[in-house]
């Protein structure tokens, strides 16, 4: 699979997708990423990308052409354009599963003070990764990139992976997890997973993931109903 993201700041954007599974998965070539600069498609002398608003008001608004032409410019018949956006429906799970299955995804990442208008006719969808606003689109391209990425096939190890499957994605918060030591601040690891007996394990963690949901994420719980119960 290829990510191609849409970004002013590409530079930023890499390092934190260069290290963990993902960035093990990019340095074996089994996904890949890519940056693609606006600003190298400016028609402009000064490279300029970003312009004042019609009808007043304050910053700039990110021109439709650079826009427009830097996702041309890598857009495939097999591509899926996604604008990241405080407008945008949210993002989840499911979402990142959805895309996941996809060869080619480019992530648009908005600046200034918005995009004009009309480049939304460029984008398939329009996500949002939570009800607040962030400056750049980036930290959402980060967040859908590394959602999306883990679940390519070979990413995580099988191990990690099959783990994933049977918890945590089907609608409950994950299991407490505990390493050494035995008792830290007072605090002792649950005997059950000392107990060397799987069964009994696997048990206890059945039983603390939906407690943690009950008490964390009750809404999870209510929305898996509701889904079951359709
Ligand atoms: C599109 C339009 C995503 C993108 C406006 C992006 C939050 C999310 C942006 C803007 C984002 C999210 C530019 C408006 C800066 C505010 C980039 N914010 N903004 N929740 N910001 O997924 O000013």
């Amino acid at each position: 699979m290829k990510i191609d993201v849409v970004t002013l700041f590409g530079p930023a954007l890499d390092p934190l997708l260069s290290i963990g599974a993902v960035g093990r998965a990019r340095a074996r070539g089994l996904v890949e990423l890519g940056f693609v600069n606006p600003r190298d498609f400016s028609r402009d002398k000064h490279r300029k990308v970003d312009d004042r608003p019609y009808g007043g008001g304050a910053g700039m608004i990110l021109m439709a052409e650079p826009l427009a032409a830097a996702v041309k410019s890598v857009r495939k018949k097999s591509s899926r354009v996604v604008f990241l956006s405080p407008q945008g429906r949210r993002f989840a799970q499911a979402d990142a599963r959805r895309l996941a299955k996809l060869k080619h995804l480019i992530l648009v990442c908005g600046r200034y003070e918005g995009v004009d208008e009309r480049a939304a006719a460029l984008f398939d969808e329009e996500i949002s990764i939570g009800d607040y606003v962030l400056s750049g689109g980036e930290p959402a391209a980060a967040a859908v990139a590394d959602a999306v990425l883990r679940l390519v096939p070979g990413v995580l190890e099988k191990a990690e992976a099959a783990e994933r499957e049977s918890f945590a994605e089907d609608g409950a918060l994950d299991y407490p997890q505990y390493t050494r030591p035995r008792v830290w601040r007072g605090k002792k690891v649950p005997a059950a997973l000392l107990s060397g007996n799987h069964e009994e394990i696997a048990l206890w963690r059945r039983k603390a993931a939906r407690a943690a949901t009950r008490k964390k994420r009750p809404d999870l719980l209510k929305a898996r109903d509701n889904a079951l119960r359709v």
